[in-house]
This record gives C-alpha cells, structure tokens and sequence, in this order.
C-alpha cells in the first residue's frame, strides 16, 4: 500500500495520511508547488525544503518534453539528478497544458496533434508518448494523459471527451505497466510485477466530465475499473463559478475508493481548499502563490495583500506575522521599495513568503483533522481571510 490514512474528521470528509513514494513519504493533506520547467521560479530546492518546508513539486511534461526535451534528461539521469531535487515530483501529463498553451489543436483517438507554444513546430502528443516522457523524467506520480474540456462546455462534447480520456486512460496503464521499468532510471533493471507499489513510479487517473453530475460519476467508475494509485479531479478552476468547482468535487469524491489519495487539479485560493479538504480531497496545486507574487501579492491571515499599495510605505511589520523565521526580519516597507525598484529579491521574498503560507496552511489543517478541531479551524479560518 503508498497510501496510509491516519485520522479522519468526525464532522467533514477530511482526513489525514501519508502517501509513500520512491524518494519519500507524504503527509496529506498538501499541496504540491509547480516546477513547470523543474524548479519553482525564483527559488532553489534549498529553499524549497528549508523555508517553504515542500515535499512535493510538481514538473510538467509538456515544457520538459520542449525544452530541454528527453535527450538531455535521460543523460543526466532523469529530472531528481538534473534538478537536484531528490524529494517526490509529480509530473503532470501534458494534457493540460496542450490546451491552455499550444496553438493548431488537433484532437484525435491517436493523441493531440499541435503547434507548440516555443517555436510553433508541430508536435504530437499520445497517451503512450505522455507516459514515456513522465517515466524518462522519472516522477514518483506521473498523471495520465487526459483531455480538459473548456468551460462552458455542452454535455455532449463533455461526454465524448470523457470517453476519450476514459480510453487513453486504459493506453496509459497498459503501456506503464508493461514499459515503465524500462524508461524510469530509478526503475531501470527491476520488474515491475515484482515490485512494492512505493518502489515503482505510481499513476494517477483523472476525472473529468465538466459541470454534468451523471458524466463525473460515469468518469470516475471507468477510472476506478481499470485501477490507478490515486485519483485526480481534473477539469475544474477552468472559469467556471466556484459553487460549479465544489459540485465537480462532489460529484467525484463519493465514487472514489477512501483508501487511494485524492487530487484536486490547479487549485486553488486559501479557502478554496479548506473547502476542499472538507469534502475528502488530500492534494492539491497550483502556480497562484508564486504567479501572484510576482505581481506583488502577499498572502495573510487577514486576506492578501498588494505590497505595493502606499498603506505599506511605512510599515515596520513582516508581510504576515506567521511567516518563515527567516523571513521576518524583512518589513512591507523594505519588500515594497524592491519590489517598487523592479528587484529580483522581491520577487524571491513574496514567493517563499506565499510557499510558506500554503504549506503551513496544509500543516494546520493536519494538525487539526488529527486533534478533531479542524471543522472549527476551517470555519475561523476563512471567517478573518475574507473579513475585510
Ligand atoms: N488535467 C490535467 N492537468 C490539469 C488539469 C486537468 O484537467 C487542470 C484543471 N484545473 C489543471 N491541471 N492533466
């Protein structure tokens, strides 16, 4: 078993657990920083563990198949030796971001065919090669490879475009389960009949299936069937109101076996997903801590920040009292003037400080499913966030 469950809330869906991989344990629920080209931006995998406290980054198969592409991380021995982050990554599919990135779209049984976003060449992309580039990287959990339908999106389309992730789901497994020892360089000489599910590269299916109720149980029953390490909700914080995001979860969650993790895909805002960890989902990512504070927001316990509003321009104060030791020396005053002066260390501040947040968040509300007060936690919480 990868995925143990130690404690559940008695008034909500949350629990905690730990979730066990080739490079580590993971204790759920948490949230997962994006590393779309490796590394989160702006920081060092020194950094990530030391102040952010990560255990698990998330990498993108898309941009790593583009650039630097196979050849060089099969030499350097896969994306942990490249990166030097020798903690867990997840690798997301690419479906995603063919969808969101890629122009000239072509969507076939085979795969996607597109024009990528660096140079505009054209580019296929299968369910095979997909897990042929996560297993190369050599991600503890790589992700199938799914199609995200856009939002709104009409039932019919939102019920083709299941089937089809439904069947590459089962290409995904297939070619795993047959091939994956083969191309992960941590896997390289072993058999993977033979091995512990925390000693092989684990896969995650994905739930789609929009905004319709009935394509969501239908999703997740397929997925289930063929049998994935865990299982993912995709296809949600796509525009679509948050009332629809919250559905979507629980429209899946009830048909999800308990003891596999649950991960709610590029999600989402402090609130967000306490409401989330409410309904029974254990992981989450998102690029929102680290975007926006490239755009100068801060996250706090009273609600975010804008550092560069005059309010600050005197202010002797940590971006937020609960912040990284390390971190609370620097006041708002002296982050707003870098970050007014266009300095990189801005940049690198806000995005640790925001890490930080996130994960000390996760942390919190492990520590209160455990004590049985995370119903409470999760109510006071979000009541001073949104105050203001
Ligand atoms: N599929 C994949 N990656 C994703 C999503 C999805 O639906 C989403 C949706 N929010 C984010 N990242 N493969």
């Amino acid at each position: 078993m990868s995925f143990q469950i130690h404690s559940s809330c008695a008034n909500t869906s949350a629990r905690t657990g730990t979730l066990t991989t080739a490079h580590g344990e993971i204790p759920t629920p948490i949230f997962m920083p994006v590393g779309t080209q490796g590394m989160v931006k702006t920081l060092s995998p020194d950094e990530l563990t030391d102040v952010v406290d990560a255990r698990i980054i998330l990498g993108n198969t898309y941009h790593l198949y583009l650039r630097p592409g196979l050849d060089v991380i099969r030499k350097m021995g896969g994306l942990h030796k490249f990166s030097t982050w020798d903690k867990p990554i997840l690798t997301d599919s690419g479906g995603f971001q063919v969808w969101s990135l890629a122009k000239l779209r072509k969507i076939s049984e085979q795969g996607v065919q597109f024009a990528n976003h660096l140079d505009g060449s054209k580019t296929m992309l299968t369910p095979e090669l997909s897990m042929e580039i996560q297993a190369t990287l050599g991600s503890d959990i790589a992700m199938l490879f799914d199609e995200c339908p856009p939002y709104p999106c009409e039932e019919k389309y939102a019920a083709n475009s299941l089937g089809l992730t439904s069947r590459w789901a089962q290409r995904c497994k297939d070619w795993h389960v047959e091939n994956a020892a083969k191309h992960v360089p941590w896997m390289l000489g072993t058999e993977h009949a033979k091995l512990e599910t925390h000693q092989r590269q684990l896969i995650f299916g994905i739930v789609q299936g929009s905004t319709f109720a009935d394509l969501r149980e239908q999703s997740a029953k397929e997925l289930v069937s063929i049998g994935f390490d865990g299982y993912a909700i995709g296809g949600i914080s796509v525009g679509e109101p948050e009332h629809e995001m919250i559905r979507a979860i629980d429209n899946a969650v009830p048909f999800l076996p308990t003891d596999k993790p649950r991960y709610a895909m590029g999600l989402g805002t402090p609130p967000q997903m306490l409401e989330m960890i409410a309904r029974g989902v254990d992981m989450f990512d998102c690029v929102m801590p680290t975007r926006v504070a490239r755009h100068g927001l801060a996250f706090t316990e009273d609600g975010p920040i804008h550092i560069k509003n005059k309010a600050f321009e005197f202010d002797a104060r940590p971006l937020d009292e609960t912040t990284h030791p390390s971190l609370q020396k620097y006041s708002r005053s002296f982050i707003r003037h870098l970050f007014r002066s266009r300095e990189m260390l801005s940049l690198r501040l806000l995005s640790l400080h925001n890490l930080h947040f996130y994960l000390r968040l996760m942390a919190q509300a492990r520590e209160h499913i455990a004590a049985g007060t995370f119903e409470t936690f999760k109510d006071h919480f979000i009541k001073r966030y949104t105050k203001n």
